[in-house]
């Protein structure tokens, strides 16, 4: 397992840009909430930390992961928005479900960046169980919330 023994929220934070002007929209999946919360705040507090402003910073929910590209767009097309940060987590079931959703939302918000021509970052879980889940949403694996905020960030210093 590529994550194994390792603390996935150890990066490299040399030379981020200044995000103070910025402005993030951090799109929830209210599905497996504990999960989504715990990265929420993760990639909430990971802006604070690095100098965007709480002002700067809006968010909103949608039902499940399969939303959230429609949720990013809403977002991305908005001229004031710099960066969209997707939250989401699908746990793998009985069925195929999880198969759809993640090969739906990645390609969604993909297509999303492209269009819109800004960072769209792909914050979603995508799970065998939710213990998994828990381990990288501030567990032993770190949060991928803090994550998805620096790859925001690193995106925009691309830009
Ligand atoms: N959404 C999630 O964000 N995570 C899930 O684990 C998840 N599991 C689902 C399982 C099934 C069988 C179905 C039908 C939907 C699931 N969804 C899940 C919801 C999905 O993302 C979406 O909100 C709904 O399919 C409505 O478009």
């Amino acid at each position: 397992m590529s994550s194994a023994n390792k603390n996935l929220s150890v990066f490299s934070t040399d030379g981020l840009p200044d995000i103070s002007q910025k402005r993030f929209a951090i799109v929830v999946a209210e599905w497996n909430s504990e999960v989504t919360e715990a990265l929420y705040e993760g990639a909430y507090q990971t802006l604070l930390q690095y100098g965007a402003r709480a002002a700067n910073i809006v968010r909103a929910n949608v039902p499940g992961s399969y939303e959230l590209s429609f949720g990013a767009q809403v977002f991305a097309q908005k001229p004031d928005i710099d960066a969209v940060i997707a939250i989401g987590c699908v746990i793998q079931g009985e069925t195929k479900h999880n198969d759809y959703i993640n090969h739906a939302v990645a390609q969604g918000l993909t297509n999303v960046a492209l269009k819109y021509n800004k960072p769209v970052i792909f914050g979603v879980l995508t799970p065998n169980n939710q213990q998994q889940a828990l381990d990288r949403a501030g567990g032993i694996h770190g949060n991928k919330g803090d994550e998805a905020a620096i790859t925001a960030i690193k995106m925009l210093k691309l830009k």
